[in-house]
């Protein structure tokens, strides 16, 4: 293998992400360009300098209007989705799955939000494949989730290449899957691919719910597993389903669900071999890139760059794209490792 250092490996290998929200991605350099103030700048960053133990998933959820108060214009929306693909493309990921919540602000309603991401999607010329997950967000009424997905199928329909999936996400203490189940189906009944944010909380009832749905992909799952709260039955069914899970570590440390990232849960899914991908969930948030992602499980997870190739490349399987699209993928990658080992 070429003489690498772990830094520099995580760096060079061509990665997929699949699990990064828009407004939590920002960087420092994208919220000044936006107009926001220092101070909002410092709250939004704050998470990764309050100590462990003092950090809980509802404190994260109060972050996001930080990004929001700036993403409020089409042009804002749009700069800061391009600000984000150029991050990742600089970071090597070959391929991003972006996802966000549509938006109604004063002068930008929903349509027009998603319309600007799409826009800036569109405008890429770097060589990172980006395709769009829309998000639900679970803490909306019925009736505001019913109008988004409304606003999604429409526009599903008017981007059929870039609009793949839906998402369910928002603070796990708030709503329920199955009061929105039906409104999953329908979306997938349009061809739109579903990844669920599953098990933040130990809530074993949503997490059966939710595996019998069997979406395509889910979010997270820490408190899936028995060791971790979760409960036998549940486990049973995701070994059976084999969905594949986005984990997101340096996420699961900050927001205070995992208290070290060599305990993370991720460990069950390696000894059991059941899929999954690395990703950063919100990389300007939690001060990470998915480089670092790579590099924690080099690390903490004692895993060798022969096994990071090879979660890279069967990413590829998980992902929304096409089969021509991962056919790509899987040649890029197989050319690299050429190169490298
Ligand atoms: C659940 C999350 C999340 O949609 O405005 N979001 N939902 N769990 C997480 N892990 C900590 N991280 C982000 O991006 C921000 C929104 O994504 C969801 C939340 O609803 C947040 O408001 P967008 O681009």
């Amino acid at each position: 293998m070429n003489n690498f250092s772990n830094e520099d490996f995580c760096k060079s290998l061509p990665k997929i992400e699949l699990h990064a929200h828009l407004n939590g991605s920002l960087s420092e350099t994208t919220l000044i360009q936006l107009g926001s103030t220092n101070s909002d700048i410092a709250e939004y960053q704050k998470l990764k300098h309050v100590p462990p133990h003092e950090r809980t998933l509802n404190d994260c959820f109060k972050i996001f209007q930080f990004a929001h108060k700036v993403t409020t214009s089409p042009n804002s929306v749009y700069a800061a989705t391009k600000n984000v693909i150029d991050e990742f493309f600089l970071d090597n990921v070959i391929y991003l799955e972006l996802r966000t919540t549509p938006r109604s602000e004063d002068g930008m309603d929903a349509e027009t939000y998603i319309e600007s991401v799409v826009e800036a999607i569109k405008d890429n010329e770097k060589d990172i494949l980006v395709k769009l997950i829309l998000s639900i967000n679970r803490q909306h009424s019925l009736e505001v989730c019913r109008q988004h997905l409304d606003i999604i199928l429409k526009m599903k329909k008017k981007y059929p290449d870039i609009i793949k999936g839906i998402d369910l996400s928002g603070n796990p203490h708030h709503g329920r899957f199955s009061n929105l189940q039906k409104l999953f189906q329908e979306a997938r009944d349009h061809g739109l691919f579903t990844t669920i944010h599953c098990a933040e909380i130990v809530n074993n009832d949503e997490v059966k719910d939710i595996l019998h749905f069997e979406p395509d992909r889910i979010g997270h799952a820490p408190f899936v597993h028995p060791r971790y709260g979760g409960c036998a039955e549940n486990w049973t069914t995701l070994q059976k389903n084999k969905v594949p899970t986005e984990f997101c570590l340096t996420s699961n440390i900050i927001s205070g669900t995992t208290n070290l990232y060599e305990n993370h849960h991720i460990r069950e899914w390696i000894n059991n071999k059941l899929p999954f991908s690395i990703n950063t969930d919100d990389k300007g948030i939690f001060h990470t890139n998915l480089s670092q992602e790579f590099e924690y499980a080099l690390k903490y997870l004692a895993l060798s760059p022969l096994e990071l190739w090879q979660i890279s490349l069967d990413s590829v399987d998980h992902t929304f794209a096409t089969s021509e699209e991962k056919s790509l993928l899987r040649f890029k990658l197989e050319q690299w490792k050429k190169g490298t080992f």
